[in-house]
């Protein structure tokens, strides 16, 4: 394959899918139909002879969604998902990413200590064939390694072609994955950053949250992996032991153990994706207005009035490289764990560094609401 280089030991392609474990998958896919603006096209169930389980692939530009609930008690394949669910609600079972050899990247990362869950196995359809492999990462996450080839299917073999639930209702939603974001117990964060080092040979981005800002106010500590494309990028967050407990602390609480925190889904136009968004009742956290009244002045210029990112409570920052627009949803589900960031980048590739403090202190107002600081 040409394009493995000997000085990447784990070339990916970008990510394939999120796969989300979920109580009624059904019901979930309406929802990013409607709220998020996806749409269906892909399902596989038990109309087409998949007995345990029912799951519907929904995109938006590159980014796949893969929501999956069981449909009986208790089978062996059946019995993990819903103990899955059972266990940490609504949540991130599977950041799936795209490689251009699965075995080669299988044979890497088990040989750097990632535990193997699934050796590399090829499956075909009519479509063509693909080769799956999985490897755990944090808490009951898996990344399942995709090697698509030139399968022409529309998602996985087993799979079939779904029309859309809901006329597209959100016109512009969002055009790809920017980022996954892990939660991992207090001091474990540099063990979870050396792992996506040694096993997938990600390095480390210039953006964190180190004990400085920690200690200040955001009550966590955080690091960024990321291939050497930048396609696929990784932060991981600790708790910071504070006076207050940790937004990461109440996370790993309801969550039952470390998981996935949020999925950040760049839109080129995050002014009609928001809007289109709590027109259809996704609820956003709440910005202070004098966030706004001191932003002009150290931000500059963006493509957007201050006064509509103030109306949208949308946030900005700025760095050498350029500017981000960014903001986020509450969380998705009744249990305080998993949410969604919108990001709109103007050539700055950090994570809004500028915003932390006004970002945190959203959150922990909201937490503050839940009774959980
Ligand atoms: O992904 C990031 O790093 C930013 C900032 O609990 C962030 O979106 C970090 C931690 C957090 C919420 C947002
Ligand atoms: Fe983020």
């Amino acid at each position: 394959m040409t394009e493995i280089t000997s000085d990447d030991p784990f070339p990916v392609r970008g990510m394939d899918a999120v796969v989300f474990a979920v109580g009624n998958a059904r019901q979930a896919a309406h929802y990013y139909s409607t709220a998020f603006g996806m749409t269906l096209v892909a399902y596989r169930g038990p109309e087409n002879g998949h007995r345990e389980s029912a799951s519907y692939v929904l995109e938006s530009g590159s980014a796949r969604f893969v929501l999956t609930s069981v449909i009986r008690p208790v089978t062996p394949e059946g019995h993990a998902l819903a103990r899955h669910v059972a266990e940490h609600g609504d949540g991130v079972v599977d950041l799936a990413i795209e490689v251009p050899d699965a075995r080669a990247a299988y044979a890497h990362a088990v040989a750097q200590g990632a535990r193997g869950l699934s050796e590399p196995a090829e499956v075909s359809d009519e479509d063509g064939t693909v080769v799956l492999a999985a490897v755990a990462t944090y808490g009951e996450t898996r990344h399942t390694l995709v090697e698509r080839g030139d399968y022409k299917g529309v998602h996985l073999p087993g799979y079939v072609a779904a029309e859309p639930l809901t006329e597209p209702r959100v016109e512009r939603t969002f055009q790809s994955v920017d980022h996954c974001v892990g939660n991992v117990e207090l001091g474990r964060m540099d063990e979870w950053v050396a792992f996506y080092q040694r096993v997938m040979g990600f390095t480390n981005m210039k953006e964190f949250v180190g004990d400085d800002i920690a200690t200040e106010y955001s009550a966590l500590m955080s690091k960024v992996v990321a291939d050497g494309t930048r396609k696929v990028k990784f932060p991981i967050n600790e708790p910071a032991p504070g006076k207050k407990k940790s937004q990461i602390d109440e996370y790993l609480e309801f969550y039952g153990g470390p998981g996935v925190q949020h999925i950040a889904l760049a839109t080129d136009d995050i002014i009609r994706t928001v809007r289109a968004m709590r027109d259809a009742g996704v609820s956003f956290l709440d910005v202070p207005g004098s966030y706004y009244d001191t932003l002009g002045e150290w931000v500059g210029e963006t493509r957007v009035p201050v006064d509509t990112l103030r109306e949208l409570k949308i946030l900005a920052d700025r760095d050498e490289d350029g500017y981000l627009l960014q903001i986020f949803t509450k969380p998705v589900q009744d249990r305080p764990t998993v949410f969604f960031e919108l990001i709109e980048r103007h050539g700055s590739q950090g994570f809004g560094k500028g915003n932390f403090k006004a970002l945190f202190e959203a959150i922990e107002r909201e937490q503050a609401r839940r009774g959980n600081l």
